[in-house]
């Protein structure tokens, strides 16, 4: 048995200028996990379920939940003396901490906000980048704005059946399962690869009248392909986006959010969501895109930019994109 520590340790020692630094950002992480898994395991019993009578900077109602995870990791990352700065989707502007601090850390404590009351699993994305600013000063805008390509490690933790955590640096994907009992991550999941076909698609349609033309006639089709296919996929949406992306990883499925002509920009974050979960899905040999370009190409403009995303096995997002990347919005 690997436990997460042990992995991150081996894996560390293969790096040459390696200080430890990342992999105790790393360790961390999980630690947060574990303690927003301890929370949420006893959330119909402690009270800590409902609503907090706040509004986040998105507009959203915060949940007890979103609210105490988002403290719990803040304070994990406040004490790691590596972490110059963070961004949550939970706080309005970015976090200096310490200032000489190699990296900065983005994270959603608890992506799937609307399941959190009815025992659904939810999940905490994370997405970390080396800092550009000087050491010694406190971290800048700019250090979270770096793009897609520039993170070195980014991954998410599902808290369902199990509590798992998956992660990659650029060397694949990996991931771990919480042993309750020990309190450690287990590797269970080397090597993660998305197989190259879809078994499910993952999209909320109630606003499919309000898409793009191109990406409605891209749904018809896939409609048409399922009324003919030996093996048809089947619909399958959680509503949480770890959730989601976590069942497609494993089993082959395409999960889409798009904009609507109303809000072409949709309705996920860029930094928290989407870049992070596009960095996976191509080291699990999957694409990502916004329906036009490469998601991890979509340069970053502000902490909470929002982006319509596409996730899926490549030969699934390349048909898509046939249909959509294409066509100018100008156009709809
Ligand atoms: P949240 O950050 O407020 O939890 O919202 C993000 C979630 C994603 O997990 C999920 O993919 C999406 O919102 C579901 O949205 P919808 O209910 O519109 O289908
Ligand atoms: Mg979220």
């Amino acid at each position: 048995m690997i436990t997460l520590e042990q992995f991150i340790v081996d894996r560390q020692q293969e790096l040459a200028d390696a200080t430890g630094a990342f992999s105790k950002i790393l360790r961390d992480i999980g630690l947060g996990a574990k303690l927003i898994s301890f929370y949420l395991r006893r959330a119909s019993l402690a009270d800590v379920l409902g609503e907090l009578g706040l509004t986040n900077i998105q507009g959203e109602s915060v949940q007890k939940l979103d609210h105490l995870a988002n403290t719990l990791f803040s304070q994990v990352m406040r004490k790691n003396p590596h972490v110059a700065g963070f961004a949550s989707e939970e706080e309005e502007d970015i976090v200096p901490t310490n200032p000489n601090g190699k990296y900065v850390v983005l994270f959603d404590p608890l992506d799937g906000s609307s399941n959190i009351d009815v025992g659904v699993p939810v999940g905490t994305i994370f997405s970390i980048y080396q800092r550009v600013s000087p050491a010694g000063e406190p971290v800048q805008v700019a250090d979270f704005l770096q793009g897609g390509c520039a993170q070195v490690g980014a991954g998410y933790v599902l808290y369902g059946t199990s509590t798992l955590l998956f992660y990659t640096t650029g060397q694949g994907v990996h991931g771990f399962t919480l042993e309750p009992a020990a309190g450690e991550f287990l590797l269970t999941y080397p090597q993660v690869s998305m197989p190259a076909t879809s078994q499910y698609y993952s999209f909320n349609d109630n606003q499919l009248h309000e898409w793009e033309p191109a990406l409605q006639r891209y749904v018809a089709d896939l409609h048409a392909r399922n009324r003919t296919a030996s093996k048809p996929q089947s619909l399958r949406y959680v509503g949480s986006l770890v959730a989601d992306f976590h069942r497609n990883l494993l089993k082959g499925g395409l999960f889409m959010y798009p904009g609507t002509v109303k809000k072409p920009e949709g309705k996920l974050r860029l930094l928290y969501e989407g870049y992070p979960m596009a960095w996976l899905t191509e080291q699990a040999g999957g694409k990502a895109t916004n329906g036009k370009v490469a998601l991890l190409e979509v340069p970053a403009e502000k902490i909470h930019q929002r982006t319509p995303l596409f996730l899926g096995p490549a030969s699934e997002i390349d048909h898509l994109l046939s249909f959509t990347a294409n066509v100018s919005v100008e156009t709809l």
